[in-house]
Order: C-alpha cells, then sequence, then structure tokens
C-alpha cells in the first residue's frame, strides 16, 4: 500500500495567510526557475512565444467550465454584461491552435474550458496558474461554474460550494505523486461564498443554496447510476448512500471540485465553485429535461457570476 501523507496546504509565507503573497499566486515548483522557456502546451502558449504580461496582466476574473462551447458563450454574454465596445461574437478562442481547451480573454475576465473530471481540470490548472505567475496577474479570482446532479433539491437550484468533499464524504483531494498518496485540503474560500450567495439573493427567478458538493471520479458507478454499462448494486442501496451523503450535507455532485479547490487553495488563489443542478438523483439517475429547460438551467451558475462581477467592478449596486 503507498504510504499516505498529510501535506501542508499553507504556503511558507511569515503570516501564514494563502491569500497574502501581494495579491500574486503562489507557484510552488524550484524547477520552473530553471526553464529558459515554460511551454504550456495544451494553451499552445509559451513564455518565449508570447507576451503572457501583455496579453493577461490585467485578468481578475477566470471563469473555467466543462464545455468549450459554454465557456464561449460565457464570454459574449459577459461582454455583454459589462458594456464593452464592440461585437461580442467577434471574440476568439486563444487557443485555438489546440483543441484541448478554449480560451476568450473579455476584459478583465478569463473564460477557459477543462474539459470533463479530475485528470483534465488538474491539466488545465497547472497551466493555467503558471500563466497567471508569467503574466503576473495580482488579485484572481477563479470560479468553476459548471453543471451537477442534485441530491434532495429543485433541479435548477444553484449550489454554491462550501467544501468540496470526496466520494467518502471527506474534505481532501488524494493526489498520488510518485510511489506516495498526498492527502490536499479542498477548502474553498468562505467570504466568496458568502458574497456569491448575497449576490443570488438579488436574482429571484432561481433557488441558490449553499452545501457540500461531491466530486467523483465517474458520472456512472462513481455517482451511484443505475443505468450505466456496468453496475452492481441495487436501487436500495443506491438510494441508502444518496441519502448518507445528503445526511454529510452533500447538496449536489460533479467531478472537478476537489482537485480544483485543492490546488486553488495551495496556490493562494480566491476560489469557489457554482454549479446548477440538472436532475434530483433521489428521484432518477437520467437527465430527461428537454434541450430547451437544459440550456436556461446552464445559463444560471452565469447569471450570478455576471453579477457579481459587474458588483466587484462597481458596476452595479
Ligand atoms: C458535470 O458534468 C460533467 C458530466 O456530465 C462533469 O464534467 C461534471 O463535473
Ligand atoms: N454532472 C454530473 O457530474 N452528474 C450529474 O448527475 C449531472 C451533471
Amino acid at each position: 500500500m503507498a504510504p499516505i501523507l498529510a501535506e501542508n496546504s499553507k504556503p511558507n509565507l511569515p503570516d501564514g495567510d494563502n491569500y497574502v503573497n501581494n495579491g500574486f499566486v503562489n507557484i510552488k515548483n524550484p524547477h520552473l526557475d530553471l526553464l529558459s522557456e515554460d511551454i504550456l502546451y495544451h494553451f499552445d502558449l509559451g513564455t518565449k512565444t508570447h507576451d503572457l504580461p501583455l496579453m493577461f496582466g490585467d485578468v481578475k476574473f477566470v471563469c473555467v467550465g466543462g464545455s468549450a462551447n459554454r465557456m464561449r458563450d460565457f464570454a459574449v454574454f459577459i461582454h455583454k454584461e459589462l458594456g464593452l465596445e464592440g461585437d461580442g461574437n467577434s471574440i476568439t478562442d486563444i487557443c485555438a491552435g489546440t483543441d484541448r481547451y478554449s480560451m476568450y480573454k473579455v476584459g478583465p475576465v478569463l473564460s477557459i474550458s477543462h474539459g470533463m473530471g479530475v485528470p483534465s481540470i488538474s491539466i488545465m490548472l497547472h497551466e493555467l496558474i503558471k500563466l497567471l505567475h508569467h503574466a503576473k496577474c495580482r488579485d484572481v479570482t477563479i470560479i468553476r461554474i459548471g453543471t451537477s446532479g442534485g441530491i434532495g433539491i429543485e433541479p435548477g437550484t444553484v449550489v454554491i460550494t462550501d467544501t468540496a468533499v470526496d466520494a467518502f464524504f471527506r474534505p481532501q483531494f488524494d493526489q498520488v505523486i510518485l510511489d506516495k498518496v498526498v492527502v490536499r485540503n479542498t477548502e474553498l474560500h468562505r467570504e466568496l461564498a458568502e458574497n456569491l450567495l448575497q449576490c443570488s439573493t438579488e436574482i429571484p427567478d432561481f433557488p441558490s443554496i449553499i452545501g457540500h458538493t461531491m466530486c467523483t471520479y465517474d458520472f456512472y458507478e462513481g455517482q451511484g447510476r443505475l443505468d450505466g454499462a456496468l453496475c452492481s448494486f441495487s436501487k436500495e442501496e443506491k438510494l441508502e448512500y444518496l441519502r448518507k451523503a445528503y445526511a454529510a450535507g452533500v447538496r449536489n455532485i460533479e467531478m472537478e471540485s476537489t482537485v480544483f479547490a485543492a490546488m486553488c487553495h495551495l496556490c493562494g488563489l480566491k476560489a469557489a465553485v457554482v454549479c446548477v443542478t440538472l436532475l434530483n438523483r433521489l428521484e432518477g439517475d437520467q437527465i430527461s429535461q428537454s434541450h430547451n429547460v437544459l440550456k436556461e438551467f446552464q445559463t444560471r451558475p452565469q447569471q450570478l457570476i455576471a453579477k457579481f462581477i459587474k458588483k466587484q467592478l462597481g458596476l452595479c449596486t
């Protein structure tokens, strides 16, 4: 069995505060200084080929989400919401040289897709955090906007995550490094979550709540679904598990929040997770709402984040 190590989640800052490093991200890799060039391979960007401070130095908000189309839609939406000049539809994909991720910049907002699951978002986050470092960005807030399965709540509810938990309801992310398991803290920024909940009270069109979000490594067996290609448990066992999750404070299930929370926390990025629920998992497994309903649901986290960003920029009260 691999040794299990608990990682000190605090960076080596004098006052031990993760979020104090003159607002810069905390890169924790001494080897990076030895590179003559850093190639952000999956973004098709690099420190020698691109002027990263010029391209990204003014970024204050990074919004990440699974689908490339949704993150493009968000870029167009936030362009309109911020009242920026020009046609939002002419926004171009900064990562057009690769089809791994898409990235759009709209004023101080960066909108990036991360694909599905922990490995995909983790690769994106390594390169994004290095990008923010190379670009000398300061005081950046990062928010994952996504979809999820709800537990015991009305479909269409937006869940603002207070703590990301694993499939055993533990607030931790187990990162395998060489032949060891390193346990990382999945704390999210409490004040940011409360701030987002406060913003949500000003959007009466849909319910928003704060709760724990469970992150799994799979959509089917990993989330207790009965409708995958493989299933070895009964409906009663599934419901018992989901009810246990509910009792532990879990209100929704998705596939990226623990690694997102862990990496952002270690690097001192203020981070939040805001996901809409597409169904109530106590009622079923299949996502059977109409295309139009699902499309509208997916705009909900975007509406909330747009309101938050506008408030932060002093564009609304
Ligand atoms: C939510 O939805 C995706 C699976 O359908 C996954 O990326 C997630 O976290
Ligand atoms: N995304 C998930 O990971 N699970 C769901 O049930 C719905 C969306």
